[in-house]
């Protein structure tokens, strides 16, 4: 019996989004496609940005408290097809376990750009989340029509990390407190080649998407505003500020109207930044955005391991949170 005769529709393998027919070994790819991406409301997630943009641990850390928050509603987060050897030996075990960095990325020519793949339910839906995580080395070089990419113009959300080390104005601030990134590329033209490689993959009738700017390594810019340097100052000790809490710390916080309050809050950050280009490239790429900042260690790391402090994150599951609201409210229309 076909699968579709089983009861699965036509649908796109979540690595090379070509179409397969049913679970197993992708015919152009080879990925084996779990049969929870075929069942489940597909949720799908790509995070790029450049060399040291904090892409991997990102991830890490945000499937981790992930794995929590589901916990603490008493639902599982399963990992599917080969999901859990991978995460385990590059996220896991090293980050998680032995509290160390994680190596850099291998591009796409040494190792193969596959999704991690999970399972959960969430307000009754059951969702199976895509996350792919690839090299800034690759981003940064990034040809708009290289197939290994195509997954860029199907995602739901494209996420973008900019880092703030990488901002003149903030390490003129932090040069020699902090390790400032120094070969990695820049992360507004990596957001613009990413948008363009999105443009030329997209086909007609694809999906909507949306960009999630993300700001990490926050812990960083809160530094500055302990600092008694202008501007810095004034704009992170504001009373209130979205900035300066996690929502998932408190219990009662309306997350959507927070969500706004930081996307505002961080729109004047950004231009403080020179991020006023972020804006100009989200519109020229007509995708809509929403800006987010996120610290997934808490604190800036020694040179090979996580601080002694250990981790603790800083609004580590906003991009997942929104991308649920976003997917749930498309399904409840
Ligand atoms: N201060 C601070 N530093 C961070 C944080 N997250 C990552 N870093 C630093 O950034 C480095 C790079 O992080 P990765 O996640 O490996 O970067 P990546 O974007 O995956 O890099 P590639 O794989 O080369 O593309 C880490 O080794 C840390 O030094 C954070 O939340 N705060
Ligand atoms: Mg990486
Ligand atoms: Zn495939």
């Amino acid at each position: 019996m076909s699968y579709q005769a089983a009861g699965y529709a036509m649908q796109a393998c979540p690595s090379c989004y070509q179409p397969v027919g049913g679970p197993g070994p992708c015919g152009r790819c080879g990925f084996d496609v779990p049969v929870e991406w075929l069942t489940n409301v597909q949720l799908s997630l790509a995070v790029t940005g450049a060399r040291t943009a904090g892409k991997s641990v990102l991830i890490g850390v945000m499937m981790d408290q992930f794995e929590c928050y589901l916990k603490s509603r008493q639902q599982l987060l399963t990992a599917a097809g080969t999901t859990e050897r991978r995460f385990t030996e590059r996220y896991r075990v090293p980050l998680l376990q032995q509290r160390n960095l994680l190596g850099a990325t291998p591009p796409a020519d040494q190792q193969p750009v596959e999704p991690l793949l999970w399972s959960f339910n969430h307000d009754g839906i059951r969702f199976c989340l895509s996350i792919t995580d690839a090299a800034g080395e690759d981003f940064e070089r990034l040809a708009p029509n290289d197939e290994r990419f195509r997954y860029l113009g199907f995602v739901d959300f494209i996420v973008t990390l900019v880092d703030p080390l990488k901002v003149a104005d903030v390490q003129a601030v932090l040069d020699g407190a902090v390790t400032i990134p120094r070969q990695s590329g820049d992360d507004i033209h990596v957001m613009r080649q990413v948008l363009r490689a999105r443009a030329a993959q997209r086909v007609e009738g694809g999906p909507e998407q949306l960009l999630a700017v993300v700001l990490s390594k926050f812990d960083v810019l809160q530094r500055l505003g302990k600092l008694r340097t202008a501007p810095w100052q004034s704009i992170f000790n504001r009373p209130g500020a979205a900035m300066q809490r996690d929502p998932w710390m408190g219990e009662g916080i309306d997350v959507d109207a927070d969500g706004r309050l930081l996307h505002e809050e961080l729109v004047g950050l950004l231009e403080r930044m020179g991020g006023g280009l972020v804006e100009a490239a989200a519109m020229e790429a007509g995708i809509p955005h929403r800006l987010f900042a996120v610290s997934a260690l808490g604190s800036e790391p020694d040179a090979q391991s996580v601080s002694s402090g250990g981790i603790i994150p800083f609004r580590v599951l906003d991009v997942l949170r929104a991308a649920l609201a976003m997917k749930e409210g498309r399904l409840r229309g």
